[in-house]
């Protein structure tokens, strides 16, 4: 942490700017050799204000910029930060980093900067990540759930349940010490109840499926049998003209891919081959794709041709979906119906039934609304990173041991399992980790973040 770290901290390619980052107790000293300002009473450099002069090495100019030298504490990461404003494209940042080097920096490690805010105490570990969850963020949800972390609402969410499980094991440690005057039964009446609510409280908030939603939007896919209009659909939804439609049954063998954004939240949508039994090997092998991508999906667009009978295929298949978040669809709507809604609602009784007909683009409108709301599911959740929810449900699971240990009498059982959950928690807000666990969360970063 002493020494003086510095990288180029804007992506690689052409662009405007190019920006170099210097951190530590010398930063202020290597931005003086690397960058002279013009004017000649700008030294020494005040502090947050961006001046103009020219990057150097030696007698040579490399390129005339703007420079900025932020005092700690007042910083990214609380020490010494200078950053140099270049013109965009590799090159010329890459020469300012290395005379940088030359000068006394070393190269910093991928989230380095963001380390030292965390290391410094300016933000959490919680926040820290959030940091690279925004930088990687796709579309407007990613965006928000990233932010509401940067903000702190995940450590302000666990902070709650911490304090809470502090003055559980508060409690507790009193009946022990004190059981003359707090009876087991007045503890266990008092504090088991309170373990379990903290339990059910951290178990909600772990919803892999939603948290996912959040951080990459929601998958659909497109099934049904062949010919029912799936590609057409796909095709209609995102506007282009991504899978071959013809009016052979059997056309579509990959899956196909295809992305909108409802709301901002990002729907990736997976055209797949119509579900049948067939003896032809490719076509086999598209089903077997196809069944793949209905595994994988949030949700599944159950495609039923309105102008055809129903089949005993699309009955059992209907069936086999019955768990999962399906949305029925009768294509072609506009065409003679001889499929009813009734057979359909009775298949899928909690699902509404929604007519589609690539002729009338306002009767998408009904599929996008449906598929609007469950990109949402997501919006409001504390918790959207994968190390988070694990770490919150071994919290739950050690609370629901311990309100067992309560229940049964071995109160001492309850007081490890207590203290296990309170570790979890801090895992979360890196309150106590080790560093194996600090260097798995930073080395996911780019490097100059
Ligand atoms: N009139 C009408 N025809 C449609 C509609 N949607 C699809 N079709 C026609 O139905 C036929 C099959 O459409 P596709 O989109 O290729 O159907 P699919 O489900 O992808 O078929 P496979 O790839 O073979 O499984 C084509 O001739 C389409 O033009 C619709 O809304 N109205
Ligand atoms: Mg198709």
């Amino acid at each position: 942490m002493s020494d003086t770290i510095a990288a180029i901290a804007t992506a690689p390619g052409e662009g405007g700017i190019s920006i170099v980052r210097i951190s530590g107790d010398k930063a202020e000293n290597v931005l003086c050799k690397v960058f002279k300002p013009a004017a000649k009473d700008a030294l020494p450099l005040a502090s947050h204000l961006l001046t103009y002069g020219h990057a150097f090495e030696g007698d040579e100019t490399l390129d005339e910029c703007m420079a900025v030298l932020m005092r700690a504490p007042r910083s990214y990461t609380r020490e010494d930060v200078a950053e140099i404003h270049l013109h965009g494209g590799g090159s010329t940042a890459e020469r300012v980093l290395r005379a940088c080097l030359r000068h006394g920096a070393r190269l910093a490690e991928p989230g380095e900067f963001t380390r030292r805010a965390f290391l410094n105490g300016r933000i959490d570990l919680s926040q820290a990540e959030a940091v690279m969850a925004l930088i990687r963020s796709r579309g407007e949800q990613a965006r928000r759930a990233a932010v509401r972390q940067l903000e702190g609402g995940t450590a302000a969410f666990i902070r709650q349940a911490a304090d809470e499980l502090y003055s559980i094991q508060a409690g507790l440690a009193a009946s022990i010490d004190y059981p003359e005057e707090i009876t087991d039964d007045e503890a266990i009446a008092d504090l088991a109840p309170r373990i379990r609510r903290l339990a059910a409280m951290l178990r909600a908030a772990v919803d892999e499926q939603g948290a996912r939603i959040a951080r990459e939007g929601l998958r659909v896919a497109l099934c049904g049998r062949p010919n029912a209009g799936k590609s057409s659909l796909l095709n209609a939804l995102t506007r282009q003209d991504l899978a071959i439609v013809t009016a052979i049954p059997g056309t579509t063998r990959d899956t196909i891919r295809g992305e909108i954004t409802l709301n901002g939240c990002l729907i990736t949508l997976t055209d797949t081959a119509g579900l049948r039994e067939t003896d032809d090997p490719v076509e086999q092998l598209g089903v077997a794709r196809a069944r793949k991508a209905l595994d994988e999906a949030d949700t599944v667009l159950f495609i039923m041709d309105a102008s055809q009978p129903l089949t005993a295929e699309d009955e059992s298949l209907a069936k086999e979906l019955q768990k999962r978040d399906v949305i029925p669809i009768l294509s072609k709507g506009d065409l003679p119906s001889v499929n009813n809604r009734e057979t359909l609602c009775e298949l899928f009784p909690k699902a509404e039934v929604v007519q589609t007909s690539i002729a009338d683009p306002e009767s998408l409108e009904n599929l996008k609304r449906l598929l609007t709301d469950r990109g949402q599911r997501g919006d409001r959740l504390a918790l959207t990173q994968p190390r988070h929810l694990d770490a919150a449900r071994r919290a739950a699971e050690h609370l629901t041991r311990a309100a067992e240990a309560m229940e049964t009498g071995t109160a001492d059982l309850a007081s490890v399992d207590l203290l296990a959950a309170q570790q979890a928690l801090a895992e979360i807000t890196g309150d106590a980790v080790e560093e194996k666990l600090l260097d798995r969360v930073f080395s996911e970063f780019c490097v100059g973040k």
